[in-house]
């Protein structure tokens, strides 16, 4: 009796990776059978059946390989970068795919003077989501700062007074225009990596090489 081997499975988030995600996917001639912007299902089903795509939230994405949840994924830089403070085992980045493009800033509002207050030494209150990276960037500059540790719409912190600045992802710059808060400083830039499960390398690369080959190619990595 033989058993139907499962099927390569693929992390992806909704939203900006998927959607980047999808003409590398047709580069190596796949076509993904749902929309996950209209459809609820969480499993989705490719024009290969010995492929499969799993939505997971962004920043569980690291997660779900890491533990061989899913073969490979696409996560951005930012968020592999807090993932590797608390675990980095059984992870490899073989390719910047160089989509979902950003950068990470320290933003305030139009009317605070960052850099006055950097020049006084100032202690600052930082509200951001991307804990590590803002306390690595902080510390560089030998800024002193309390992180406020927060799981989304940042913009609104300094505006009622949680915190002087900011860390988080711009852009386009319409949503800090829109709250009337300026990038001053650039902390890193982002894009979106390659990461595949090291056992699921060694056990199906022959079928992982030429998937993650195409991506490589078709991104320009
Ligand atoms: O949205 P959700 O809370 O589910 O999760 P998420 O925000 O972690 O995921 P998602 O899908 O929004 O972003 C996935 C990845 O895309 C991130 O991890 C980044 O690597 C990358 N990326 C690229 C961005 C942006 N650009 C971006 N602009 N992720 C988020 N944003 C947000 C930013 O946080 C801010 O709120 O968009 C807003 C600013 O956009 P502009 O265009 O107004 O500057
Ligand atoms: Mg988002």
């Amino acid at each position: 009796m033989t058993s139907t081997p499962q099927p390569l499975t693929l992390a992806l988030s909704k939203g900006r990776i998927f959607e980047e995600t999808l003409p590398l996917l047709e580069a190596a001639g796949v076509e993904v059978k749902d929309d996950p912007e209209t459809s609820r299902k969480l499993i989705l089903d490719t024009s290969r059946p010995d492929l499969r795509i799993i939505i997971v939230r962004a920043t569980d994405v690291p997660t779900y390989v890491q533990y061989g949840a899913a073969d490979f994924g696409i996560a951005g830089r930012d968020v592999l970068y807090e993932h590797a403070d608390t675990h980095s085992r059984g992870l490899y980045q073989p390719v910047d795919l160089n989509i979902a493009r950003c950068r990470l800033c320290v933003a305030v509002r139009e009317n605070f003077d960052y850099h006055a207050a950097v020049r006084q030494g100032s202690r600052l209150r930082i509200a951001t989501k991307y804990v590590r990276a803002a306390r690595e960037h902080f510390a560089q500059k030998g800024v002193h700062v309390d992180i406020i540790k927060l799981y989304g719409s940042m913009e609104l912190a300094p505006l009622v007074g949680l915190a002087d600045a900011i860390v988080d992802l711009v852009s386009t710059g319409n949503t800090l225009k829109a709250n009337n808060l300026v990038a001053v400083e650039d902390v890193a830039h982002i894009s979106s990596r390659l990461i595949v499960n090291q056992a699921a390398l060694k056990t199906r690369g022959a079928e992982l090489r030429p998937l993650l080959n195409t991506f490589a190619q078709a991104s320009g990595a």
